[in-house]
């Protein structure tokens, strides 16, 4: 059994995620976390927040000179910002004063629809934790479960293909150029003439008030045939990715692949033809499918892209309605970012990882690494005599 949660309030005094099922006698160091940690916090278009935050983790549980032990492991973040806002988070009864109270609801936020279902007039209960601040607790997981997957071979990595309408153009680019291109660049694309382009959009936008979206895409190589399965709805690996992935603050669409790009071609033109050769058995010349077949990796790379909303707290707010007094008023305006898909692109990164880190578990069992791998390299062994 494989899972994870996270608990924390943007502005409260921590992050803090377990994840269970991690086997042991994993190696894993404060600074494998840290370092995705810090891309997720990189990107231009960030706001002034990621000035204060300096993100890194503690293991409270579960790991022991440096290695997993197979029990529960928790990991916390600070919030640095939390000094700034102890009166306000207080989880003891505190007068903050009327004042304080946040009323005006977002469009395109959690705020208006959390309100009502929670049946708080303060939305400062909703956004807290609707907040992007709780995928740095993800992305921990993430590094974690990136770590494990790299031990069966596989290597996970993301891109910016689109910002604001600006697509980066890809073609002749091969799979390590566009790895290490994008890790350099601040829009995490791979085309330094649309990441230009991006970040003319972004100040623009900032400058307007306003906030953009994009589109990125998330790739995991050295994946298996093999991981989930078409017998059941909730065992497909895609739509288990889909679900952690579509999870992730302000994603409106998911698409393995050709994607929605399937929908107006030719059976013929789109599935990608069987080959084999006794050096590498079956493969492919090409990867529309997204290297998912009927709800199992087919040995291809996943391969699959996420758009991104523009973020919904604008500094030039939307019409919006007083949730105590019903009038109609203007929607609060916060300090946010002006675009976070850079930052978005490394939590898919790590969305997959925890999913392909619990295909992995459910396939291969074992409660310590060495037996996992154990398991793996057998069924490995039938998977090239087949
Ligand atoms: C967010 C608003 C901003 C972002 C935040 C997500 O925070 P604040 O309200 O403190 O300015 O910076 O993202 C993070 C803190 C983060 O670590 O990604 C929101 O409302 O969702």
């Amino acid at each position: 059994m494989f899972r994870y949660v996270t608990a924390g309030e943007s502005h409260g005094k921590q992050l803090t995620v377990i994840i269970e099922g991690i086997p042991a006698g994993l190696k894993i160091r404060t600074a494998d976390i840290n370092k995705d940690l810090f891309r997720r916090q990189a990107g231009y278009g960030r706001g002034a927040r990621m000035k204060i935050e300096k993100d890194s983790v503690e293991f409270t549980a579960g790991v022991r000179l440096g290695e997993t032990i197979g029990s529960p492991v928790c990991m916390v973040i600070k919030n640095f910002d939390w000094e700034n806002w102890q009166r306000l988070m207080s989880a003891e009864p505190a007068d903050i004063g009327e004042e304080a109270a946040h009323l005006k609801p977002r469009p395109g936020h959690a705020d208006l629809p959390g309100a009502i279902k929670f049946d708080v007039h303060d939305i400062r209960n909703i956004l807290e934790r609707a907040s992007a601040r709780e995928t740095a607790a993800r992305v921990a997981a993430g590094a974690l479960c990136k770590k494990l997957v790299s031990e069966f071979g596989i290597e996970v990595y993301s891109f910016v293909r689109e910002i604001g309408g600006v697509r980066s153009d890809l073609s002749g680019l091969t799979r390590e150029e566009i790895i290490s291109l994008s890790e350099k660049s601040p829009m995490r694309t791979p085309d330094k003439r649309a990441e230009k382009r991006m970040m003319e959009v972004i100040s623009g936008a900032g400058d307007k008030g306003d906030t953009v979206g994009g589109v990125f895409t998330v790739v995991a190589s050295g994946v298996p045939v093999g991981l989930g399965s078409h017998t059941q709805w909730d065992e497909k690996l895609d739509a288990k990715v889909a679900r952690a992935l579509m999870s992730i603050q302000a994603i409106k669409g998911v698409e393995f692949g050709l994607g929605f790009g399937f929908s107006g071609l030719l059976g013929s033109a789109v599935h990608d033809e069987v080959f084999y050769s006794k050096k590498t058995g079956f493969y492919r010349k090409s990867n529309n499918a997204g290297g998912v077949e009927g709800g199992i990796s087919n040995g291809e790379e996943i391969v699959v892209s996420c758009a991104m909303k523009p973020i919904p707290s604008l500094k030039k707010p939307l019409a919006s309605v007083n949730v105590k007094t019903k009038k109609p008023e203007s929607a609060e305006a916060v300090r946010s970012d002006v675009c976070a898909v850079p930052a978005a692109a490394v939590i898919g990164e790590s969305a997959l990882s925890c999913e392909l880190a619990a295909a992995l578990k459910e396939k291969f069992g074992g409660d310590s690494l060495a037996e996992m791998k154990k398991n793996f390299n057998a069924y490995i062994g039938h998977v090239k005599g087949f």
